[in-house]
């Protein structure tokens, strides 16, 4: 037996698996292994025989269990220990590069004339693409047959066969969000609203979409002269320069009376802008009071309420400041130019010239 023993202790101790284990398992204590075999050849023993020979048998199978066990736990260790070896991971190495995206012209320049008016007291209106012929047009003083409606070249929407309501328009501009402002919050109000405004011209200095930036500023006693201020400012802190000339021109929308074009004293050398200095004049918004039409269209009483609008086109803005030779590549999504002309997503707005508030 102490044969048995020895023979079945270093079969356990050399298996190299859990396969080879359970081989040895059957050998020893399988229906036909050998310590069963010898326990079914208790029954055709003595008394005397059996009972030495019956629980030393007994003994035999425990310890024969308990090594297998044992073995067994001690081959899942060594396997976990491999793989824990092999699968190991340097969780401190580097990331691997990953291929960034930049953050448009238009949406840097558009974040920054958001910022310059804020610091001014402007906040931030906006509404629908798809407008009311109403709010792109009636209300701003443009009625049905105003040649105006013609100039702006409108995306006219489609209207089911007999319907015969005025079809709604792609907003030609973005003043439809200041009448829905005025209407909503009354006066006095201060806001701008920047965004995108469709019409149907495509050439090279043309898409049939666009950006603007409108401003309004409705109060007791607003004038042109406040208006004068509030662009002289923002030109400043836009171009980056301490002084710009503004120069005031007559002109006539349906919407502001008296109406002005504005344009910013500069020079053009080597293809190279400077703003506040030179003999060019460059046009860069129009702007004017605000009808009293208007006012009366958005619900404000004109007796009480006067104020200043503008419009200024942030794409021209963003190929004046930062040298975009051309329009047409802002909407043609090529990754190349993106890369060029695109900005890091942390590049806040500067602002280096500061607002002399
Ligand atoms: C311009 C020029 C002049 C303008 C007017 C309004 C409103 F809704 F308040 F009447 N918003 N923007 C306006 C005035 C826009 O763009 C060249």
């Amino acid at each position: 037996m102490e044969e048995l023993r020895q023979k079945y202790l270093n079969a356990i101790a050399d298996a190299a698996d859990e396969a080879a284990l359970e081989e040895i398992r059957i050998r020893a204590l399988g229906k036909k292994g050998e310590v069963s075999l010898k326990m079914r050849e208790l029954g055709r023993m003595s008394p005397e025989e059996r009972k030495t020979a019956g629980p030393a048998l007994n003994a035999l199978k425990n310890e024969l269990n308990a090594a297998l066990t044992a073995k067994r736990a001690a081959l899942a260790d060594a396997a976990l220990d491999a793989r824990l070896r092999a699968e190991w991971l340097d969780v401190t190495l580097p990331a691997r590069p990953r291929r960034q995206g930049t953050v448009h012209p238009i949406s840097q320049v558009t974040e920054e004339v958001i910022a310059i008016f804020a610091e001014m007291g402007f906040a931030v209106a906006e509404g629908p693409q798809i407008e009311t012929d109403w709010y792109n047009f009636d209300a701003l003083n443009i009625p049905p047959h105003h040649p105006a409606r013609q100039e702006f070249d409108t995306f006219y929407m489609h209207r089911e066969p007999g319907d015969s309501r005025p079809p709604n328009v792609l907003r030609t501009h973005t003043s439809p969000v200041q009448i829905r402002a005025m209407e909503k919050h009354g006066a006095p109000i201060r806001i701008i609203a920047p965004g995108r405004v469709y019409r149907s011209d495509y050439d090279q200095t043309h898409t049939p979409m666009f950006h603007q930036v409108e401003g309004l500023a409705i109060d007791r006693d607003i004038s042109m002269a406040n208006l004068k201020w509030v662009l002289e400012e923002f030109c400043r802190a836009f171009f980056e320069v301490e002084e710009v000339e503004l120069r005031f021109r007559a002109s006539h929308f349906p919407f502001t009376e008296p109406s002005a074009e504005v344009d910013l004293r500069c020079s053009w050398q080597d293809g190279q802008l400077k703003v506040g200095e030179g003999d060019d004049w460059m046009e860069i918004l129009g702007s004017g009071m605000v009808h009293p039409k208007v006012l009366k269209a958005a619900g404000v009483d004109p007796d009480q309420w006067q104020g200043f609008a503008f419009g200024i086109g942030i794409d021209r803005l963003a190929m004046l400041k930062y040298g975009i030779p051309d329009l047409r590549a802002f909407f043609d999504s090529d990754l190349r130019w993106l890369r060029h002309y695109g900005f890091a997503p942390l590049d806040v707005p500067t602002m280096r010239a500061g607002l002399s508030l």
